[in-house]
């Protein structure tokens, strides 16, 4: 595999709106993420993720763009961007821009214009069609609930969004609208930044022949035959000639088509993996299930390690901004800690690929449940509460579905200190702070040898140490002591190169037979490990474990 800058990629993903208020408006905004940058280097961070902060009328946080070539005013000005660029360039960080080119705003002028004439120029930037009288041109759904169609006023046509209301889907089968993506992202790149996040990607195709009955009701919009052409074209019209890092969010494709997204020549440098975000233990499918889950995790985690390897690189993540915390996910309330927090971050993080954290992840902020719905803010979690009431679900039981499921969880702003709304702003936030400020906060554990954001800083230094690097890079998976069922184990192999990640996922203490002797402790998540290699196994290779205990050793 051809060496790209990219792949010693550490990346960190900032949701701009609740990372650092700088101009005392309660917002989250980019000077607030400059001001940082000494943070992340400390970290050991070189690629910053930043969510949308293009001109917005923020119903889904940004991602509903009504400017593509402004910056939204909460967010700060294009001066405000161009420096935090140049700034983390200083620093050896590159900044990419989260991309939504599968839809605008309805406050877009193209929309605008559509509406005012849904057959005309502008009509045909969007997906739109005629209805048959009330209903709908199909029965397509939309991700977060109801109907993907909307009526233009009392006309007979209909437009499309695969996502809210507010988010018109263009028509991508338009050359005109490609082309006009296109340059807005030739002018984006030509600003400097060092690729970009491409939002929804895989959802530029609609096929008219499926009416969305079938078994999976988003495959008239997912990963459609024929969607290649339009992402080869961008591509090759825009951040292909040029040494960008570009990583597409693609769900569901099938493994014959991972060289063709994110091989050598494929239409992106990578995808995430999102295998470990899609296990929750509050789900009714996984409930009091969490052994069974975590491995089933496991499983799928390493089956796509065997499919990737010398293929393509992926990013490895653990959170995001559109999920629960990790810890919450994969354990019950009473074993969310220091230990749980370091060995979920750990497993992930020394896969084949490339690492993502995602902000206040290094300093272990947790979910924040709510008692009242009035408590949320996002609109994705208002559909998803309405859409459990007209289930039949009872009130109580649809907010407990929200404190397991709602994507806001990851939104609280970021706990700086344990001054007034953690240091996040002076003002009354536009999100409440998690009340666990006082305890969980960077200035807290800035310091302390024995915090998690000291354990998250070395967890990077021994992914970026020289000796180590291709090999956490580009070295094989394999999975060993799968037969136990709660032991998450593997050897990364590059060549003669070998390490070894081992992590007890149970709750328990538990004694495992490792045949290697260990010569070195890389990295451990119990204090009392880190310097005992000679004695911690005993002369057989038995080595007891701790509770969600990690070891990492070659
Ligand atoms: O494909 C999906 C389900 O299999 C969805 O995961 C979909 O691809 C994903 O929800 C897209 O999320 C992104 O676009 C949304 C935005 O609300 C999210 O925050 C963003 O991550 C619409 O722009
Ligand atoms: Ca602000």
């Amino acid at each position: 595999m051809k060496r790209k800058w990219w792949h010693s990629a550490i990346g960190y993903q900032v949701y701009p709106r609740s990372f650092q208020d700088t101009n005392h408006d309660g917002i989250g905004d980019i000077p607030g993420v400059t001001d940082h940058l000494d943070d992340l280097v400390r970290l050991g961070i070189n690629v910053l993720w930043l969510c949308p902060v293009n001109r917005s009328p923020m119903m889904d946080s940004g991602y509903d763009i009504s400017d593509y070539d402004k910056i939204d005013p909460s967010f700060g000005t294009m001066e405000d961007y161009e420096r935090l660029i140049e700034e983390a360039g200083k620093r050896g960080i590159r900044v990419l821009m989260d991309m939504v080119v599968n839809h605008t705003s309805c406050e877009h002028p193209w929309f605008r214009k559509a509406m005012e004439d849904p057959e005309g120029e502008y009509g045909a930037y969007y997906v739109i069609r005629k209805g048959k009288k009330d209903d709908p041109p199909n029965g397509w759904r939309s991700f977060f609930g109801g109907s993907a169609w909307e009526r233009i006023g009392d006309t007979n046509f209909y437009y499309l969004h695969i996502f809210t209301v507010g988010q018109p889907d263009l028509n991508w089968e338009n050359p005109q609208v490609r082309q006009e993506l296109y340059d807005m992202l030739n002018r984006w790149l030509d600003r400097g930044i060092g690729g970009f996040r491409m939002d929804s990607i895989n959802h530029l195709k609609k096929n008219f022949e499926d009416d969305g009955e079938g078994e999976n009701p988003f495959s008239y919009c997912t990963n459609v035959e024929g969607i290649g052409e339009f992402l080869r074209e961008m591509k090759d019209k825009t951040y292909g000639p040029r040494n960008s890092f570009v990583i597409g969010e693609v769900n569901g494709i099938r493994p014959d088509q991972l060289e063709e997204y994110a091989g050598e020549n494929g239409y992106f440098s990578t995808m995430f993996d999102f295998t470990c975000m899609r296990y929750r233990i509050g789900t009714s499918f996984w409930k009091e299930k969490g052994r069974k889950m975590r491995k089933a995790c496991r499983d799928e985690m390493f089956r796509v390690q065997e499919k990737v390897w010398g293929k393509a690189l992926l990013c490895n993540v653990m959170e995001n901004h559109d999920t629960p915390r990790a810890a919450e996910r994969f354990y019950q309330q009473e074993h969310v800690n220091f230990y749980s927090k370091s060995m979920l971050a750990a497993m992930d993080f020394f896969l084949g690929g490339i690492p993502f954290l995602y902000q206040g992840q290094e300093i272990g902020m947790t979910d924040y449940k709510k008692d009242r719905i009035d408590q949320f803010k996002d609109f994705a979690t208002f559909r998803l509460y309405e859409e459990s009431l007209e289930q039949g679900i009872s009130k109580e039981e649809a907010l407990a579905r929200l404190n397991v499921e709602s994507r806001e969880h990851a939104r609280t702003p970021v706990q700086w200190d344990d001054s007034p709304w953690g240091g996040f702003s002076d003002r009354i936030p536009w999100f409440d702070v998690n009340p666990n400020y006082r305890e969980i906060n960077l200035a807290n554990q800035k310091t302390r040898e024995d915090s998690l954001y000291t354990f998250f800083r070395e967890m990077i230094q021994v992914r970026k140490k020289e000796e180590l690097q291709d090999l956490w890079i580009y070295g094989e998976t394999k999975p060993f002591l799968e037969n136990l069922e709660e032991i998450i184990a593997y050897e990364r192999r590059l060549g003669e190169r070998q390490a070894w990640v081992v992590c007890n996922t149970s709750t328990e203490k538990t004694e495992i037979l490792i045949e290697e002797r260990i010569r070195e402790i890389l990295l451990g998540n119990y204090p009392d490990r880190r310097s005992q290699a000679e004695n911690c196994q005993d002369k057989d290779g038995r080595i007891s474990l701790k509770p969600m205990e990690l070891l990492i050793f070659c």
